[in-house]
């Protein structure tokens, strides 16, 4: 079965029918990542000046279809069940309850969440944070925050006083944000659509494109019909790497054709990429001896660290690097055949490379690879690393980061005449810790599901009964509503889809997508309920009760017109945002200039960097080895968003009815005497005195590499320990969880 096709047509059914969307949702389609609708809420993958009739895809469509459901969480159905009683619900029956409706407030008394007037809320919330030290505040965002909600949360944040601005982004691409300043001198990726039609070669490392970013699968399939090689490194043969049916295109769907998307499919171990790259360019070093291969013009003019990097690859020898990436040398020979005769590289990577001890080092080995022929800073060619949540670059891009010289903070304390805190916040592990340590005194939530979406599940639980208020600012009811703090707030508040009405105006809002690219997004759809405020005007809510006033911060003007937010942004960020509600309107969005692009690099000795790894091993401190250890990691299924559960099947894996599984290569499963279907539990493969297990997951034999196992995400997270992150990034190492089993 190939990804889209006719199994994705019937999942877009049956998700519409499901949610009772039909109407809304279907008319809402149409105007899904078009210029005059609205940005979908689902993956941040680029948005064509040209798009296609329908431009969204599967699980695009169900994300609007998630977000229009007629389903409601009313404050009736919180009268029936106790935070308690919902304790034990799964993810699924949680936000399968629908859309929350009105501001409510948990009563200890009656162990409910109660409704609340929103002028009330915001008074208590202030009349708090006005008691506590800012430095024991946290204020989370998940992805999917406009341009305009971010900026005001983070001026709130800093107003307030503190750099405590965690994001879904640390659990995430933090280690692109880490890796590529000190390599090409940009954060973010390089390579945009246009660089997609001219490419002549495409290396695909650790993405789900099948899942997480379909709407790629046309320029990957458009590159293929150009003949395109398109090489890849992934454990499991992943459905959309393999082959795709368009299921726009009539003829693909009629009959049944498909479209070979890898020419080459290389299952790398987990955690293996490092050693396989040192493979890639270890084998173009020695092709170059013979005839010229690396791009040595390139190299002399722009760049610094390459004979050093040649040094170090040479001295890894061909017995480590195959054990290391599980790969064989003549594997990685053919791969480097590939690069070599290609002129116009674009490497794509996703979180197989990020999520990992050393998912810095990862990343800047695909940056090595890349700079060995010039493939930045040319068209065709760069690096694209694909982001998550819809708006993730783009919050970071307007300040949502606890890293204070990532903010526009000299900008900020002349425009608002204050003095912005200037010591770096915490970022998610970091909150993570201190919630551990009973420092967190207050946790605010403007989207996602902190609780569910981090490691430590157990420890972070039960501390997290001690912060003394939590405000939650979210669509739909999750876990992390219900292992709440003292005081706890659920603010209800409109979806990106919906209309925003403001002063008698429908306000549009704007989002950066992963390459870079800002697009206008205009809500349409009926509110899910008319005490729904929008995320800005609770925001603004907020700070209001929470600041002294000041005549340079107008929240009101701001929340009444959302233009004028945009010139705030403009007047802080300019170089980025010059004229921002003026460009915003040209097709296909306008994008920030990316110094790397123009070859130009904004790293501390104005070079690109070549930058050699610690070493090929996966972890070179890992607690304990031997075989009884594997090496989990955690993944999306098909059916998910994030920790959003849409069903409980994996249609791509073969999965029906359930997501506590455990996939395992089947010589594994002979070694350590487990049968296909067998319950297990897995615990963690480490000894500092903490007890991680998850029980019941159902073994399920399956094409991955030996020693490696995987799983779902965020099931297995009790599995995490907080101190297994990348270094540097700290982002979780959710791809390599030591593991071993009990039967
Ligand atoms: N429908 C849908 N879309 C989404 C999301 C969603 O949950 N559902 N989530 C959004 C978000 S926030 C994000 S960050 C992205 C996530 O999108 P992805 O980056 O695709 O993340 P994962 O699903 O976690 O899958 C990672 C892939 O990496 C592979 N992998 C694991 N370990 C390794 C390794 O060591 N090396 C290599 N080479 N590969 C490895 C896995 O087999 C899997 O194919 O998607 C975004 N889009
Ligand atoms: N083990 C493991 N852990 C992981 C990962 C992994 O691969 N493996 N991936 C990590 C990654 S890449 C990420 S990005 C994080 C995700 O972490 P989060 O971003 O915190 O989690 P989500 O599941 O995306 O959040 C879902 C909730 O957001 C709320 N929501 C939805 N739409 C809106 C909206 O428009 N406004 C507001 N205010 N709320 C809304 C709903 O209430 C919904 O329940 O998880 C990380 N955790
Ligand atoms: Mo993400």
């Amino acid at each position: 079965m190939p990804a889209g096709g006719w199994g994705s047509a019937k999942a877009t059914v049956s998700i519409l029918a499901q949610e009772h969307a039909t109407v809304a949702g279907t008319k809402a389609i149409m105007r899904q990542n078009k210029q005059d609708g609205f940005m979908c809420v689902s993956c941040s993958w680029a948005k064509p000046a040209h798009p296609h009739t329908i431009e969204a895809c599967e699980n695009g469509i169900k994300a609007t279809a998630w977000e229009l459901t007629s389903k409601r969480t009313t404050p009736e159905f919180f009268a029936r069940h106790t935070v308690g009683e919902l304790l034990e619900w799964s993810d699924l029956q949680l936000e399968d309850q629908g859309r929350l409706t009105e501001p409510l407030r948990w009563d200890e008394a009656s162990d409910r969440y109660v409704p609340v007037a929103w002028h009330d809320a915001f008074l208590d919330i202030g009349a708090r944070l006005k008691q506590l030290d800012p430095k024991s505040v946290v204020f989370y965002t998940s992805g999917r925050a406009s341009l305009e909600a971010s900026y005001l949360y983070q001026l709130f944040a800093r107003l307030y006083g503190t750099n405590n601005l965690p994001d879904s982004s640390n659990m995430c691409h933090e280690s692109t944000s880490v890796a590529l300043p000190k390599t090409i001198g940009v954060g973010v990726g390089t390579a945009d659509l246009s660089d997609f039609e001219k490419t002549d070669c495409i290396f695909f490392f650790g993405q789900n494109v099948g899942t997480n970013s379909p709407r790629m699968l046309h320029h990957l399939q458009d590159a293929r019909r150009r003949g395109v090689p398109i090489v890849t490194f992934n454990p499991l043969r992943e459905r959309g790497l393999v082959t795709f049916t368009n299921p726009l295109s009539v003829a693909q769907m009629v009959t049944g054709s498909e479209t070979v998307i890898s020419t080459q499919y290389h299952q790398v171990k987990v955690g293996g990429d490092i050693a396989a790259i040192t493979g890639i360019c270890k084998a173009l070093l020695v092709a170059d001896e013979a005839a010229p291969v690396v791009d040595r013009d390139f190299i002399a003019e722009h760049t610094a660290g390459f004979e050093e990097f040649c040094a170090y690859v040479r001295a890894q020898s061909w017995e480590t690097i195959e054990q290391e990436s599980g790969l064989p040398r003549s594997a990685l020979e053919m791969a480097a055949d590939d690069y070599a005769k290609a002129q116009r590289v674009i490497a794509i990577y996703g979180m197989g490379l990020t999520q990992h001890r050393r998912g810095v080092e990862a990343v800047q080995m695909v940056s090595n690879l890349l700079l060995l022929r010039g493939n930045i800073g040319k068209p065709g060619a760069g690096i694209c690393p694909v982001r998550g949540h819809s708006n993730v670059q783009g919050q970071r891009t307007v300040g949502i980061t606890e890293k204070p010289e990532l903010a526009p903070l000299d900008a900020m304390a002349k425009r608002y005449g204050f003095a912005p805190p200037r010591e770096k916040g915490l970022n998610t592990v970091e909150t993570c810790r201190a919630v551990l340590d009973r420092k967190v005194h207050a946790f605010i939530g403007l989207g996602g599901n902190f609780i569910r979406a981090v490691p430590e599940t157990s420890l972070l639980e039960d501390a997290w009964r001690h912060v003394d208020l939590t405000v939650q600012i979210a669509t739909k009811l999750n876990r992390s509503h219900l292992v709440h703090g003292k005081t706890a707030y659920l603010l209800p508040c409109l979806g990106r889809i919906e209309l925003d009405m403001q002063r008698g105006r429908p306000q549009s809002v704007s989002t950066e997508d992963s390459t870079g690219f800002m697009h206008p997004s205009l809500g349409m759809a009926e509110p899910a309920s008319r005490f729904l405020l929008s995320e800005p005007a609770i925001v603004a809510g907020m700070a209001k009760a929470t600041l002294p006033p000041s005549r340079a911060v107008d929240w009101d003007k701001w929340v009444g017109d959302y233009a004028s937010i945009r010139d705030e942004i403009a007047a802080v960020l300019p170089d980025i945002f010059h004229d921002f509600n003026q460009r915003r309107r040209v097709p296909g969005g306008f994008r920030r200039p990316l110094a790397a692009v123009e070859r130009k690099w904004k790293t501390p000795n104005g070079k690109a960097n070549f930058i050699a790894p610690q070493s090929l091993a996966e972890d070179p401190d890992a607690p304990e080895h031997g075989p009884a250890v594997l090496r989990l990691m955690t993944m999306r299924s098909d059916d998910q968003f994030n920790t959003t559960i849409y069903t409980l099947d994996d249609r791509f894996r073969g999965v029906k009815g359930t997501r506590r599984v455990l996939f395992l290569n089947p010589a594994d499963m002979r070694r350590l005497g487990v049968q296909e279907g067998q319950q297990v539990t897995a615990v963690a493969a480490v000894s500092d005195g903490v007890s991680r297990t998850v029980a019941g997951l159902r073994v399920v034999s399956y094409n991955i590499p030996e020693g490696c196992a995987a799983g779902y995400y965020p099931e297995c997270n009790p599995l995490i320990p907080l101190w297994h992150h990348a270094k540097d990034s700290f982002v979780p190492a959710a791809k390599s969880i030591p593991i071993r089993l009990l039967k």
